[in-house]
């Protein structure tokens, strides 16, 4: 019942036309073997879903947005919708990145009403959640992760249309990681949450990926770790070598 595995890259606000070389060399690097093992999928800024969609077509790459809005359409002057990103050929789209949350004050109930926007749109969410280093170093961290995931997840999730990103604040773009068995437990936590969110049967298909300066040193021991199964890759995932390294851990 061990959820295939996923290695998804965000690239954030990184990515130009030119950036179609990129998907051009994961494809190359995404070899029988890789597929075997690994779903792979890129998270570009919006403005290149569409054109990266169409060139993903007939290969394995899925394409994703890296946030949407909660309406279908209307007057939200520089927003784009899950439909929109569903139209352009998107079929993931990342929700509650700690910097959507910090930079554009977004709370664990405007997350949900993404997702359920993602939902509506056929795309499958995936939903960040993770501590700031104060929250840790005040033991915090679980009890931070547990309320994030209640009140960013909705109630029609199921191990198909959901997958959940564990990101330390902390550990984003700064190089530093957690250590194994802190990931373990924080996974384990979201593991049996789950059970709760989507029953116990489809819990333990439920992707939980884990995200922050996950680059191809680390990886390895990463993704060993129990209830780990994938990679949201921020900076590393602009050099494709280095994403389908971190997708080789596996
Ligand atoms: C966390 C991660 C990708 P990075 O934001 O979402 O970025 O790998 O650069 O820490």
């Amino acid at each position: 019942d061990r959820p295939r595995p996923l290695v998804a890259g965000n690239w954030k606000m990184n990515g130009l036309k030119s950036s179609a070389k990129v998907l051009d060399e994961i494809h190359a690097g995404y070899t029988p073997g890789l597929k075997a093992k690994v779903d792979l999928a890129v998270c570009p800024p919006a403005t290149l879903v569409g054109p990266l969609a169409l060139q993903a077509v007939g290969s394995r790459v899925a394409i994703g947005g890296q946030d949407c809005h909660a309406k279908e359409s209307g007057a939200f002057t520089g927003n784009v919708s899950a439909e929109m990103l569903a139209d352009a050929g998107a079929t993931y789209v990342i929700v509650g990145h700690s910097e959507r949350r910090q930079y554009h004050g977004e709370k664990d109930v405007d997350v949900c009403a993404k997702a359920v926007a993602a939902h509506r749109a056929g795309l499958t969410a995936i939903v960040c959640i993770g501590e700031t280093r104060e929250e840790r170093e005040a033991g915090r961290a679980l009890s931070v992760v547990k309320k994030q995931l209640r009140g960013s997840t909705p109630v029609d999730s199921n191990s198909q249309n959901l997958v959940v990103a564990y990101e330390p604040v902390w550990a984003i773009g700064t190089g530093l990681t957690p250590t194994s068995a802190d990931v373990a437990e924080v996974h384990a936590l979201i593991r049996d949450e789950l059970k709760r969110l989507v029953g116990k049967a489809d819990s333990a298909r439920v992707r939980i990926l884990y995200g922050g300066s996950v680059k191809p040193s680390n990886a390895t021991e990463l993704m060993a770790v129990e209830n780990v199964n994938g990679a949201l890759v921020g900076g590393a995932s602009l050099v494709a070598a280095d994403f389908l390294a971190i997708a080789g851990a596996y």
